[in-house]
């Protein structure tokens, strides 16, 4: 369905090259077949990897033949746990404070900690052959008397860290309030699935020793770092390309072992080596999203005052720990209580390890999770009072005077506006005109429920680099240490040189993703591409342009490098309004409408913006009504394929009308905030509030995700006064 977008206030949008929405210009590239993703890239004599993966949630490896398998027409080598035993372990972002017990071999060694773990590697000519002698390998495997954590909330649990922030005095503010609400939630564990899945092609450099790896990765600098660690190689001897990206959304941030291996056994036998997942890998092996267990309890004053926020946040981080498996943790619980005023807070976070796949980042990484604890107290604190929902939201944002608002969590909401965010979207969505059509429609039999969601999305702290040379032609190339997923990242570095040199577009060119050519970096995460690698990228093109007098036709080429802190966390924000319809005889879930108020500060394309917040909305609606991957008691998991897992088509998409707000953030150079996640955060919370709106007067009070057809007739058959 078709999209509404529109500028607020209109005369925002000038005519400099940021604000405009020139066409991606990798777009032409990439729908022409022309894009070079790793499975493109030509290794001729490459060996190709096939993994064998444990059938069994837990147990000792009692034997490995791969004798047979060795023996197999176009077979070159078979490995097992303990040719790879000595190699190091992945690393993993403390954000959390010392993470316990992250060791995790490349091969399973001894015992394997879930389905799907890479037990043994055949590399053969091609990857059918590979395959077909993996059918030859025989492991013996002895599950007996192997105990199993599957859930956040099952007692066996290991946690590997724990965090705790209070502020202010809780206990009283419970004390004194006139009115608690409490709120369960669990979220679905999710499937990233990017269009392109896991890949990886390895080419073996014998003049200098080295290694050219080929990655499908967010974060190429990161992944050299690791590799060499791991390997015990010079970081020299590694370089690493991200070429065209299918997507990542979180899964391709962090390294993994599949990926360790195929390094490893290039350097090992001394030729090319590459692997690409298929989608089946790819569910039982990536890293998972979400599959958190969030309770919250909020303390109001008689008029509706929040007055306390208690929250307990369990997040499952899998058989072993991604580099940001802490990070859904800390951002569930260091976000709350979100863009609300409350100043008396008990939050604690746990992470547990489970027996399956990794849990880790995945687009909103927490955001979405603590958006929709918060968004559930405050629309159930509403039905619970007798106050319209916006109202009582209105009375409880922080306001601008307010900011920046620090919190002990460490989290300091920099700027916006919230409140006039809030009456912006209830004139746009025509609220007030909604609310009278619900009650007609439900005069006329019709289940239908309107549902906000208000979020607040930081994106990212640190630094990032970018270099700008100025050509004596007047062209101008621009390096970042940034990378793309398929974002959009050459057309928006691209306006944001041209717009500090005060250049045609077209003169400038943009490159990243590999470690050879790029300046040390970061990569494409938390939403600070635009905030943070864009601010590089002015940096870097004000500095040329002193170098070279003021010139942008120097005399001779001129270069100036960066490496751009920010000043904080920009914290974008939005707030989002779902109108549902749910039919009485099916339980289907239809959203008919949502409308999208986004502030994400500057606005750089506003096109492309708007492609991010639809993108956005399209997963958050399939967490909310469709998506779920499921374990059985035995750690099999049972949605192995696209057929059993169900990811939202065009069709489920509602009318979107987005409506862009922008407050420049103080603490980077453009004044940007991040966007790439805004549709995960803000769609999810509206959707399930909508719903438990359109079920209340049924008497439905309580609802699991996702809101299949079947959970909602479920619900309705079972509620007090069903149909
Ligand atoms: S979930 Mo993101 O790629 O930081």
């Amino acid at each position: 369905m078709a999209t509404i977008s529109r500028v607020y206030p209109q005369d925002a949008v000038g005519s400099r090259p940021i604000g405009q929405s020139p066409p991606r210009r990798e777009d032409h590239r990439l729908v022409t077949g022309r894009g070079a993703f790793v499975a493109d890239i030509a290794l001729p004599d490459a060996l190709h990897v096939s993994f064998i993966r444990s059938p069994v949630a837990g147990g000792k490896i009692a034997g490995c033949d791969l004798e047979a398998a060795r023996g197999r027409d176009g077979v070159v080598a078979a490995f097992h746990g303990g040719h790879v035993a000595h190699l190091g372990d992945l690393a993993v972002n403390p954000i959390l404070g010392p993470v316990a017990a992250t060791a995790y071999p490349v091969l399973a060694h001894d015992h394997v900690l879930a389905v799907g773990q890479p037990v043994a590697a055949i590399l053969a000519e091609t990857a059918m052959a590979a395959h077909d002698a993996g059918e030859m390998a025989e492991i013996d495997l002895d599950d007996s008397g192997s105990v199993a954590c599957f859930t956040p909330d099952d007692e066996s649990g290991f946690s590997p860290f724990a965090k705790r922030w209070r502020q202010g005095d809780p206990g009283r503010a419970f004390a004194d309030a006139d009115h608690i609400v409490e709120v369960e939630v669990r979220h679905p564990r999710l499937a990233p699935s990017p269009l392109e899945n896991r890949a990886i092609a390895v080419r073996y450099e014998p003049d200098e020793e080295g290694l050219t790896v080929w990655l499908s990765t967010q974060t190429p600098h990161r992944a050299r770092t690791e590799l060499a660690n791991i390997l015990a190689l010079d970081p020299a001897r590694v370089r690493v390309v991200a070429p065209d990206v299918g997507g990542a959304f979180g899964l391709k941030a962090s390294l993994y072992p599949e990926e360790v291996f195929a390094v490893w056994a290039a350097f090992e036998l001394r030729r090319s080596v590459r692997w690409t997942a298929s989608r089946s890998e790819d569910l039982l092996s990536a890293s998972h999203g979400r599959g958190l267990l969030t309770r919250g309890r909020l303390a109001l004053s008689e008029s509706g005052v929040f007055l306390g926020l208690e929250a307990e946040i369990t997040a499952p981080v899998g058989c072993w720990l991604t580099n940001s498996a802490a990070i859904p943790a800390w951002n569930a619980a260091r976000i709350l209580p979100g863009p609300y005023n409350i100043v008396d807070f008990d939050l604690r976070t746990t992470g547990i390890r489970t027996n399956t796949a990794p849990v880790g980042i995945y687009r909103g990484a927490g955001r979405p999770e603590a958006a929709m604890l918060m968004e559930r107290l405050v629309e159930e604190a509403a039905r619970r009072m007798e106050i319209d929902p916006m109202e009582l939201r209105r009375i409880n944002l922080v306001s601008p005077a307010a900011m920046p608002c620090r919190r002990t969590t460490g989290a300091t909401l920099d700027s916006g506006n919230y409140p006039e965010a809030l009456s912006v979207l209830v004139k746009s969505a025509a609220y007030a005109d909604a609310c009278r059509a619900r009650e007609r429609r439900r005069g006329q039999g019709e289940i239908v429920g309107i549902g906000a969601g208000f979020f607040v999305e930081p994106c990212g702290t640190g630094w990032e680099s970018a270099a700008v040379r100025l050509h004596p032609d007047g062209t101008v190339v621009v390096r970042s240490g940034g990378s793309s997923q398929g974002h959009g990242r050459e057309t928006a570095f691209a306006q944001i040189a041209a717009d500090e040199l005060g250049c045609g577009l077209e003169r400038v060119t943009v490159q990243f993703g590999d470690t050879r050519d790029s300046p040390e970096g970061i990569g494409a995460l938390a939403s600070r591409s635009t905030a943070i690698g864009g601010s590089a990228v002015v940096m870097a093109a004000r500095k040329a342009l002193e170098k070279s007098g003021g010139s942008l036709t120097p005399g001779c080429a001129v270069e100036a490098s960066v490496r751009y802190e920010s000043g904080g966390e920009a914290w974008g924000y939005g707030c989002y309004l779902a109108q549902i319809a749910i039919d009485p005889e099916t339980g289907v879930l239809t959203v008919e409408k949502m409308t999208c108020l986004d502030d994400v500060g500057t606005l750089i394309n506003p096109k492309m913006a708007e492609g991010q917040i639809r993108g956005g909305i399209a997963q958050g609606l399939g967490e909310a009504i469709l998506e779920r991957l499921v374990y059985d008691d035995d750690g099999q998991l049972i949605t192995g394929s696209l057929m059993d897992y169900a990811l939202p088509r065009a069709a489920d998409m509602p009318l979107v009308e987005v409506i862009h707000m922008q407050t420049a953030s103080p603490v980077n150079l453009l004044g940007a905030k991040g966007v790439g996640e805004a549709g995960t955060i803000g769609a999810p919370a509206a959707i399930y509030n909508a719903a438990f709106d359109a079920l209340a007067p049924l008497g439905v009070t309580s609802l699991p995700l996702p809101l299949t057809a079947c959970a909602i007739w479920q619900a309705i058959q079972s509620s007090d006064n069903a149909l």
